[in-house]
């Protein structure tokens, strides 16, 4: 059919098609698809980074995905697969292109209760964008073709393909096969659909007429890569821009229209600036329920408009005056090739305003953000971040208190540098930094976590070690999950009990000794006064770090006002 009649593997095959897509890095705990990685050496120079835990190899892909915009790649055998599975979460939440692989069952021997094996592939359906078995070697090459087509357009997403074989030994068997690579899906967005004009022209309209108009930049944004876009549009018009978690990192957070990230990990002065809108644009964003603060930031019924690539995101919350379908980027730039600069005038008067939002919330602020307290307060952490960050930082942060610290409190200064979040895990942070790095190793990495997300992938220090996947670790050490602090006392009817705290304190640790046994670089921090250079140095290091800051139990982070 081909015309050469040769017979490949399917080994070969796959390790050809990986490089061509061009994937540097594979996370996963062996055994599955072992041909394949004998093939990988012998081919191509593609990592084949073993982990602590197929959970922490998902999540390596999913933080190389969201670093570089580029398909990242897990795998585990089919004793691993829910464990992979359970890492696929994040990525799904938070529309990163992640490609699972497992090994799965062999009609030869299932139903018989073979060594090891379920029926996984129904645990990756609420988690994947397309969760298929890969029985004959025959369909290698259509099946990788179609996981990378699959998880980067449109909405970009996980993908699940079972090969056949509890490890995957499929990829032993010969057919005749091309490695036929379509580069335009080896990143996101593989397309930019347009808008339809008449769309664009309405939308754009009501933005000029609008007083008190505000744009909600979703991660969207970022997967469009339309920040300079937005950017250019909100200044044109002089339009106050707040950001959802994930797309932080459109606007940086010291520019002049820049209210910060709105809903409930939030900053003050955004849910304020939101709440007095008389119009919102939402870009990117599916109006979720962290995003508006479950729908009470802006209430629903505040006219609203929407940009978006998926037309199922339009209007699934918030009545529209006018929607956009199409690439946010493209979008954009649709409309400053069309804009009245005039009409910006009008809202001088909400820009008073807004500026004044975020100078009450700078005031407020400015004591934590200062503080000198032993131990250290957070909130001092995320502003030395906001000084000290390199210019093209990655910055990786995980959830809860992390989440709503960095959250809120942490600004970007300049536009390339990057912000990833976990979507609602505690534990993606540290294992999503080493994929991070691993897919863009020119970059400084700088994961901030609590104690109690750093300690479920603790293990993973050692491979990153191993290959050498140099990032900062900033531990905000204070030897308990108190994000449970609250709910805790709410639970006691007030105030929990001296006991309540077993159920979220842990034993005093030294973060820093514990990396240094493993080969990292442990710095310890108890003085605010300490943190920068100790960063420094860190960043200077040129192997992996983590900085275990000693911080104060009792700190809560700011909670997010409804209006
Ligand atoms: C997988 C998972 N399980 C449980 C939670 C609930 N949770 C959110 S924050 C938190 C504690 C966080 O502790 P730590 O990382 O030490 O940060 P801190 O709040 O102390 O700053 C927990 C248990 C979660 N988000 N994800
Ligand atoms: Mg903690």
């Amino acid at each position: 059919m081909l015309g050469h009649n040769q017979k490949r593997t399917g080994a070969e095959v796959l390790a050809d098609l990986l490089a061509g897509y061009g994937v540097t890095h594979v996370f996963m705990v062996p055994a599955v698809l072992r041909r394949t990685f004998a093939e990988m050496e012998r081919r191509t120079t593609i990592a084949r980074v073993h982990t602590h835990g197929e959970k922490s190899a998902a999540y390596m892909a999913d933080g190389y995905a969201r670093a570089s915009g580029r398909p990242g790649v897990c795998m585990a055998q089919v004793i691993g697969a829910l464990n992979l599975a359970a890492g696929l979460r994040d990525a799904w939440l938070a529309h990163s292109p992640v490609i699972a692989m497992t090994g799965g069952r062999d009609p030869k021997t299932k139903f018989r209760k073979v060594y090891q094996e379920i029926d996984d592939v129904p645990a990756f359906e609420p988690v994947t964008k397309m969760n298929v078995t890969v029985d004959d070697v025959s369909r290698f090459p259509d099946m990788i073709r179609q996981a990378f087509r699959t998880a980067t357009s449109g909405i970009p997403g996980p993908v699940h393909l079972q090969f056949r074989g509890n490890e995957g030994q499929v990829d032993l068997d010969e057919a005749e096969m091309e490695a036929l690579v379509e580069p335009q899906f080896a990143r996101v967005p593989p397309f930019r659909p347009e808008p339809e004009a008449a769309h664009v022209r309405a939308a754009l309209d009501l933005l000029q007429k609008a007083d008190r108009p505000v744009i909600v930049a979703g991660g969207g944004v970022r997967a469009s890569s339309a920040g300079r876009e937005l950017v250019a549009l909100a200044e044109a018009l002089q339009i106050p821009v707040a950001t959802s978690l994930n797309g932080k990192d459109s606007i940086p957070g010291t520019n002049a229209l820049s209210v910060g990230v709105v809903g409930s990990y939030s900053r003050e002065s955004a849910n304020r600036a939101v709440a007095a809108a008389d119009l919102v644009c939402f870009i990117g964003s599916e109006t979720g329920g962290m995003t508006t603060h479950f729908w009470a930031v802006p209430k629903i019924g505040t006219p609203a408009l929407q940009i978006d690539i998926d037309p199922q995101a339009l209007g699934r919350n918030y009545p529209l005056q006018a929607s956009v379908l199409g690439d946010a980027r493209t979008v954009l730039t649709k409309m400053l090739g069309q804009i009245d600069k005039a009409t910006a005038s009008r809202r001088a008067k909400w820009i008073e305003q807004v500026k004044a939002l975020k100078a009450e919330w700078a005031e407020k602020y400015k004591p934590q953000l200062n503080s000198d307290a032993v131990p250290i307060h957070p909130a001092r952490i995320c502003h030395e971040l906001t000084l000290q960050m390199p210019d093209d930082a990655i910055v990786v942060v995980d959830t809860g208190h992390a989440g709503m610290w960095m959250g809120g409190l942490y600004d970007l200064r300049t536009p390339a540098q990057s912000y990833i979040r976990s979507a609602g895990h505690l534990g993606w942070a540290f294992p999503a930094g080493l994929g991070a790095k691993a897919a863009m190793p020119d970059r400084p990495v700088v994961v901030f976590t609590g104690d109690a997300g750093f300690w479920y992938h603790i293990a993973e220090v050692e491979t990153a070690v191993r290959w050498k996947l140099n990032s900062v670790t900033i531990v905000n050490n204070n030897g308990g999950g108190n994000q449970s602090k609250r709910g805790f006392d709410r639970a006691y009817g007030g105030e929990q009990t001296e006991k309540a705290r077993e159920l979220w304190t842990y034993n005093p640790m030294n973060f820093a000794r514990l990396a240094e046994d493993m080969g990292a670089l442990g710095l310890r921090v108890e003085r605010a006064a300490d943190f920068a250079p100790a960063l420094r140095q860190a960043l200077a290091a040129n192997r992996p770090a983590v900085i275990d800051v000693a911080t104060d139990i009792e700190a809560l982070a700011p909670v997010a006002v409804a209006g």
